[in-house]
This record gives structure tokens, C-alpha cells and sequence, in this order.
């Protein structure tokens, strides 16, 4: 039977609807810019910013190297304002060691507390600490306050994780890598009784038995004899940067690959995201501990190779080399961007995004093209939830909509 439409109008009609069974969730998100902020600032190893959650307007930096500054107000000005120095104490010495995380207390505007995470020598180890600000100056840092309240050992240099974050039900989360090397050869993050390959939930404010911090009641092993209490979700290789989701309160996690795949994760109570077992999607190597949970699978894996794209559910994804996990944007300038999930590859440069409705995939696209010489060393939030980009070279970007 002969149409009476246009055969034109047919072959747009069929192309509208072949796009949307082929590909439902390659979107066309919006394409953003780089925007130099505090251009006559520069950096060593910007590795972390966030804003004092004390109505000041704060933003603090940490350099790789063990320095945090407060950046001035006036984002044209030539000098920050030093608040902690640990350089003395030689926090970076191989390339994925140093000053790695910062968090401030909930309370921080009355108590003053903010938290670290840094790696040490002999014998390796990553350090959490509680410091306080001076009572006298609230821009310095006391450096004698230091308390400290857990030291992973760690059997090799690398996969040190080292982000630490307060959530919504104010416990200090805390992401350390499996402990090094390849394969993960003391298996641990299959291990229920190691705090490697894990992200932790502890309670800074209390106390269990003689540790210097609290252990909740419901984190998933509690009262397991095999298990630690500490550990919120394990099976993760090298969480590089997490983040809450500011208005869900959903922990999302960048987990960096080894081989093949590199995987963005929703971490859940008790989730055992797989590897040595697993590495994105796929199978990986055996190991000696048989989970009492199911491996979970990431929300979104993305490939080293082009050619491994043809292995992987999701098409036209780009490729990478080492994924840092960044922010699900809730500022206000850019409602373009709004409930989008902000990725990077380190190596490469490259930002994407995703949209997921709690339940699911829904989109995801490349919001800036691959730039190696911008390596993405992590993505920061300002009080507004303004997201910004630290590259590894020394400076910082505002993200924003290319038009
Ligand atoms: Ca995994």
C-alpha cells in the first residue's frame, strides 16, 4: 500500500525511530568548557578542593606534595593563604602517594575538626587524622593536634585510594585501594577481614572499644567473626574519588581498572563490586574467598581500547586509561547540566556524563573531548555545588556549558 506521507517525512519518521531502539541512551548532553579559574594561582599536585561548611566561603586546596591553602576571594589575586603544612613529614614519595583526601567535620563551624588521609614510610602505610583549626586563627591550621584515628598498612606503593567524605548520616567514609601491585596478589579485595580494596564507615564522634573512633551498629559486618565492622562495601580496586549526591544522598564511585576496563560504581551497604573477581562487566581472575554477597556490576564501564568497545554493552562510550569519579551537578547556574553525573579519565582528559534515575542507565555522552594534556587529577564542588575540574598541572577549571 502506498503511504500518503511524503516519502521524505517516511524516512525521517524511520531514522527518529531506528535512533531511538538502536541507542536509547547515547544522549545528546550538553558539550562544556573549561573556564581558568584563579588564573594567577598555580598549583603542585591540586588533588582535592572543597568549601568550608561553615558559612565562610572558604574554598581549600591540597597539594600531592602535603599542603592545604585557602584560596582567596578574589579569584584574581595572586596568593593563598597556607592552613596546613606536612611536606616535612614526606607524604609523597611515589607517584600515587601524598596528601590524597580532606574532609571537614559536619560541625566543623563549632568544633573546628577536619580529617586527612596521607601515605607514610617504614612501614608503608596510609594515615587518617583529625586536626583542629587554631583557636586564635581560623585560616591556620594546629599542627601539634593531630589525632590519629587508623593506619592502613599497606603491602605495596600504589592503589592508595584516599578519599574521605562525611556523609548525610554524618559518618566519615573513607576509600583505600586494594594495596598495590597487579592482580591484586594478596587478594584483598575479596577478603572480608582486610581493610584494603574497601570503603569504610566509621564514626568520628564515638568510640569502640579501644580504637580512637567509633564503629556503627549497622554497618554490614558488624558481629561477623570473619569480617571487619569498618568496611561499608568492598571488592573495589582503587576508588578514585567518590562523592554523595547532594540532593539523593547516593555515593557514587569512580573505581580505576587495571587491564581493560575502567567503572563508575553506586556503592551500596555491603556491595561487594567484584574485583579480583571481576573487572567492570567482565570475568577476571579466581579468588580464594567466596562472597556472601553478589558481585555488583558498575553502572557504567568504558574501555583502554577502541577495539575492546565491541565487548561492551555500552557503544560510543570513548575510551581511557585511569577513571577519576567527579560530581552529580546541583549548582544552579547550569540547569543544562542538572542530575548529571561529572567523569573524567585521567589519562586522557576526556569528561563525560551520565543521567541515572536511581534504578538505572538512562544516558550518557562526552561533555568535553579527549585533551591528554589536561589530566584530570579530580573534579571538586563549591558550597553551591558548582563543580570544578583540578588539573594535574597546577590549575583549576570551572566547568560550564560551552554555549
Ligand atoms: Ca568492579
Amino acid at each position: 500500500m502506498k503511504s500518503s506521507l511524503p516519502s521524505w517525512v517516511c524516512r525521517g519518521l524511520f531514522a527518529l525511530w531506528a535512533c531511538l531502539v538502536a541507542s536509547p541512551l547515547v544522549a545528546e548532553l550538553p558539550k562544556l568548557k573549561l573556564t581558568h579559574v584563579w588564573p594567577k594561582l598555580g598549583f603542585k599536585r591540586p588533588l582535592w578542593m572543597e568549601e568550608a561548611p561553615d558559612g565562610t566561603g572558604r574554598i581549600f586546596l591540597l597539594e600531592q606534595q602535603g599542603r592545604i591553602v585557602i584560596l582567596p576571594k578574589d579569584r584574581t589575586a595572586t596568593e593563598a593563604t597556607e592552613f596546613l603544612n606536612l611536606v616535612a613529614r614526606k607524604p609523597y614519595v611515589q607517584d600515587e602517594e601524598g596528601l590524597l583526601g580532606m574532609a571537614f567535620h559536619p560541625r566543623f563551624k563549632e568544633n573546628g575538626k577536619f580529617y586527612v588521609f596521607y601515605s607514610q614510610q617504614d612501614p608503608l602505610r596510609s594515615v587518617l587524622s583529625e586536626f583542629t583549626v587554631l583557636k586564635n586563627n581560623p585560616d591556620k591550621a594546629d599542627p601539634a593536634s593531630e589525632r590519629i584515628l587508623l593506619q592502613f598498612l599497606r603491602p605495596f606503593w600504589n592503589h592508595d585510594g584516599g578519599c574521605i567524605l562525611f556523609g548525610p548520616d554524618g559518618k566519615l567514609y573513607v576509600s583505600h585501594g586494594d594495596g598495590g601491585k597487579r592482580d591484586d596478589p594478596l587478594d584483598n579485595g575479596q577478603n572480608p577481614s582486610s581493610l584494603l580494596g574497601t570503603i569504610l564507615r566509621i564514626d568520628v564522634d564515638t568510640r569502640t572499644g579501644a580504637l580512637a573512633y567509633g564503629i556503627p551498629k549497622d554497618n554490614p559486618f558488624v558481629g561477623r567473626a570473619d569480617a571487619r565492622g569498618e568496611v561499608w562495601a568492598r571488592g573495589l580496586r582503587n576508588v578514585w574519588r567518590m562523592s554523595f549526591d547532594r540532593k539523593t544522598g547516593a555515593l557514587w564511585a569512580g573505581d580505576v581498572g587495571q587491564d581493560k576496563w575502567e567503572e563508575i560504581d553506586l556503592i551500596v551497604r555491603g556491595g561487594n563490586y567484584g574485583w579480583r573477581a571481576r573487572e567492570g562487566f567482565h570475568p577476571w581472575l579466581k579468588t580464594t574467598f567466596a562472597s556472601t554477597e553478589p558481585y555488583l556490576d558498575p553502572v557504567i564501564e568504558y574501555p583502554h581500547l577502541p577495539t575492546l568497545a565491541a565487548e561492551s554493552q555500552f557503544k560510543n562510550h570513548g575510551h581511557g586509561l585511569s577513571v577519576t569519579g567527579g560530581y552529580v551537578y546541583r549548582g544552579k547556574k547550569h540547569p543544562s547540566l542538572q542530575g548529571v553525573y561529572i567523569y573524567g579519565d585521567y589519562k586522557q582528559g576526556t569528561v563525560w556524563g551520565l543521567r541515572h534515575d536511581g534504578k538505572a542507565l538512562t544516558e550518557y555522552g562526552e561533555l568535553i573531548a579527549p585533551n591528554p594534556i589536561r589530566l584530570v587529577a579530580s573534579f571538586a564542588e563549591d558550597g553551591d555545588g558548582e563543580v570544578y575540574l583540578l588539573g594535574f598541572e597546577g590549575k583549576i577549571f570551572a566547568l560550564e556549558p560551552a554555549k
